[in-house]
């Protein structure tokens, strides 16, 4: 158990890639909790890094299960808690995309479902890292994955990313919102809101991998900001089912597409064509998400 001061849930003794933008969101996630947590971790590389046996880098109560179960796994401690009387000690689960757009999804519906005071926090890195970048639910349009490679006539992943948001907010969260590794204080304080919100919520946090998105390894909080001024990836708050904050506000002045997908491995083989189709997504959001 590490306890200093500026790691005291998660110590950098973890085997994580040099500057990964999981990792930079996983620390700012800790420092929005407190002591009386307990955290239920999916499979995938927060768990696989941070849990080398015999060590761990977790200072709180901590518990891997299997990829597609850790919220059945967090139910199941926030039952046993309630039925000791204890509705103070907060539940949270982590997962990457893969377990929470794909493989975990129906037990996490089932949790949302029934109103569990819990928090799922999803670190979307776009594709499951852990196994070597094959393509997720939450891949985006145009993005070369192992299991949608480019090549000559093939652009890479052909689907657009599985809106979770709006699922999440179809089971009636009383809190979803999203971030990016770009944004570290940000994640921190929605971490604490969603925790301050009795019921269950969901935060997902867009999370550059190194090699998944084939970047430099000081590029993480870069891009986490670059998707955020694209309007590609907004930062965003539902409270009780209501945009109640955005990045897309009077102050947003949209990049270029372009500037986040000219520097990233897994784009660049897109034409200005597909350029122009993933503008037109930014473009979208900015609509959808203006506050
Ligand atoms: C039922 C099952 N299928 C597949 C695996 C292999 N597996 C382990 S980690 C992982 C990828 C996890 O991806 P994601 O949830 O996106 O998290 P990331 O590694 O990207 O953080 C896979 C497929 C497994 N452990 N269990």
């Amino acid at each position: 158990m590490q306890n200093n001061k500026t790691n005291k849930f998660l110590s950098p003794g973890h085997n994580a890639c040099a500057g990964c933008g999981q990792l930079v969101a996983a620390q700012a996630v800790m420092r929005g909790l407190t002591p009386d947590t307990i955290i239920a971790n999916a499979t995938g590389c927060l768990e696989v890094t941070t849990t080398a046996y015999p060590q761990s880098a977790w200072g709180l109560p901590w518990i891997h299960s299997l990829f597609e179960n850790a919220s059945s796994v967090a139910s199941g401690i926030r039952a046993a808690l309630n039925k000791k009387g204890d509705f103070k000690t907060k539940v949270v689960v982590q997962g990457g995309d893969g377990g929470t757009y794909d493989i975990g999804f129906g037990l996490i519906s089932g949790m949302w479902e029934r109103g569990e005071n819990i928090l799922y926090i999803c670190y979307d890195t776009e594709a499951y890292s852990n196994t070597g970048i094959q393509a997720s639910g939450a891949t985006p349009y145009g993005a070369d994955t192992t299991t949608t490679p480019e090549g000559l006539k093939a652009i890479g992943s052909t689907q657009r990313k599985k809106d979770l948001l709006a699922i999440a907010l179809a089971h009636g969260l009383n809190y979803v919102a999203q971030s990016t590794a770009g944004f570290p204080d940000d994640i921190t304080r929605k971490v604490k809101k969603a925790l301050e919100i009795n019921g269950p919520s969901y935060i997902q946090i867009l999370s550059p991998c190194m090699p998944g998105w084939k970047v430099k390894n000081d590029e993480a909080v870069m891009f986490g900001k670059l998707a955020v001024n694209t309007g590609l990836y907004p930062l965003l708050e539902y409270t009780n089912g209501v945009l109640s904050a955005s990045s897309i506000n009077s102050n947003f002045q949209a990049k270029p597409v372009s500037d986040y997908l000219k520097s990233q491995g897994r784009f660049k083989h897109l034409k200005d064509e597909d350029i122009e189709t993933i503008q037109n997504l930014a473009d979208e959001n900015i609509k959808k998400y203006r506050i």
